[in-house]
């Protein structure tokens, strides 16, 4: 009996567990060592058309949503949050066709991504605008029925290997946050290049790309929402997926708890195996308590969203700073009770560790979200509606 998801939904998360533990545990060392994109398990995942999950059921998926995409990336991140994020980042790049594409958007893109033929891809953040994502300088100059691109992308996942890219320029430049426009642009669009490839000190088995626009014309059919609708756009997509970042902090944190265990009942030191040791039994105890919390608050939200819930914007961000804030303690944790060798690459937990950091970070700084989370509470009271 599984008192929070159905049985359909516990499948999904077994089948993302043997995937992860059969096909991505092998290789996540070379991945996080050459930097290189995981192409043979995006074709795993796909063949094991765990893509469907997040799709609705109208467009060739499951019908899952934030529930079942969570699932499958805490698997996938329980293993190698790296790899977990080309799909992830393929649910985050998805996210505004589903919330805001027109019927004719839906059915040209979202079989195809449920296929898992095609990435997606979500390119807001540019150089001058992250946490202030409003500051957007990519310009969307209308001529027509056409839209003409000009600005870079930066640090964007998915970046060039993905098919499908969200991007959000601002079309009228006077109307400031008002003038910013979503649009959907196609890898191999004229004037739609590739710059910098990051070097990142994690999660590097995922790719994070500049995206560069020069006079890429896009037609009008393809904006996303409305002319206008852009800022919007961007942020109720992150509003949902940042369940999703969430859940793939708590991946980290199950991986980093289990490595633990597994060595601190191994390892000898004094005569006697550490986990006997109760400064040891102190911090496992503390992991076991914060990841108990996050997953129970991880599950209960993104099935809140899924079933319609009102409050999403203040329940996206308190997941995903929760689930990353005690996935970096847990993984600085997990080194600690590694000792010498936690800190060696042969081991798991220096990576998740690395991995950890970038959750407080993307889809909005842990600063921000508690913003968000405080300017809800002044706006709508200190109760989440209709949660539990
Ligand atoms: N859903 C719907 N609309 C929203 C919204 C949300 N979650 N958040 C803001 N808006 C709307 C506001 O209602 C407002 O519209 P009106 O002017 O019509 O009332 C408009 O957007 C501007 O809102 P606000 O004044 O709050 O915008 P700010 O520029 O002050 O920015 C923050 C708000 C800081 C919260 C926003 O910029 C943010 O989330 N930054 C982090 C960005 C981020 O996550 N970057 C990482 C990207 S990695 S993919």
């Amino acid at each position: 009996m599984h008192l929070l998801l159905s049985e359909e939904l516990v499948e999904i998360k077994n089948l993302a567990r043997q995937l992860a533990e059969e096909k991505i545990k092998p290789v996540r060392q070379q991945y996080d060592e050459t930097g290189e994109f995981p192409y043979e398990i995006m074709n795993y995942i796909a063949k094991s058309d765990l893509f469907r999950v997040f799709i609705p059921e109208e467009y060739e998926g499951m019908g899952f949503g934030i529930t079942g995409m969570s699932l499958a990336t805490e698997e996938f991140s329980r293993v190698c949050a790296g790899i977990a994020l080309g799909y992830a980042g393929t649910g985050l790049g998805t996210m505004p066709i589903i919330l805001f594409g027109s019927e004719e958007q839906k059915r040209r893109y979202l079989p195809q991504i449920a296929e898992g033929k095609r990435l997606a891809a979500f390119g807001l953040t540019e150089s001058d605008a992250g946490s202030d994502a409003s500051n957007i300088k990519t310009i969307a100059k209308k001529q027509g029925e056409y839209f003409y691109l000009n600005g870079t992308k930066q640090f964007i996942t998915n970046g060039e290997v993905a098919d499908i890219y969200i991007i959000i320029a601002n079309s009228n430049p006077e109307k400031g946050i008002r003038g910013l426009t979503a649009f959907i642009v196609e890898k191999g669009e004229k004037g739609f290049t590739f710059g910098k490839h990051e070097n990142k000190m994690g999660i590097r088995g995922s790719s994070t790309v500049e995206l560069v626009f020069d006079e890429c014309k896009v037609h009008k059919d393809n904006i996303l929402g409305g002319e206008g609708m852009g800022f919007k756009v961007a942020m109720k997509t992150l509003d949902y997926s940042r369940i999703g970042v969430g859940a793939q902090a708590l991946g980290i944190a199950q991986g980093a708890y289990e490595e633990s265990v597994k060595y601190a009942s191994q390892r000898v030191q004094f005569g006697q195996k550490i986990i006997s040791f109760q400064m040891i039994q102190n911090i496992i105890a503390n992991m076991a308590i914060k990841i108990e919390a996050a997953r129970a608050l991880t599950y209960t939200s993104a099935k809140y969203v899924d079933g319609g819930g009102k409050d999403i914007a203040r329940v996206g961000s308190i997941v995903k700073t929760f689930c990353s804030d005690i996935a970096m303690e847990i993984t600085t944790d997990a080194v600690q009770v590694f000792g010498g060798y936690g800190y060696m690459k042969e081991y798991p937990v220096e990576k998740m560790m690395r991995d950890a950091k970038i959750t407080q970070i993307y889809e909005g700084t842990n600063q921000i979200q508690r913003l968000v989370i405080a300017q809800e509470i002044i706006k709508r009271g200190c109760e989440i509606k209709d949660m539990y």
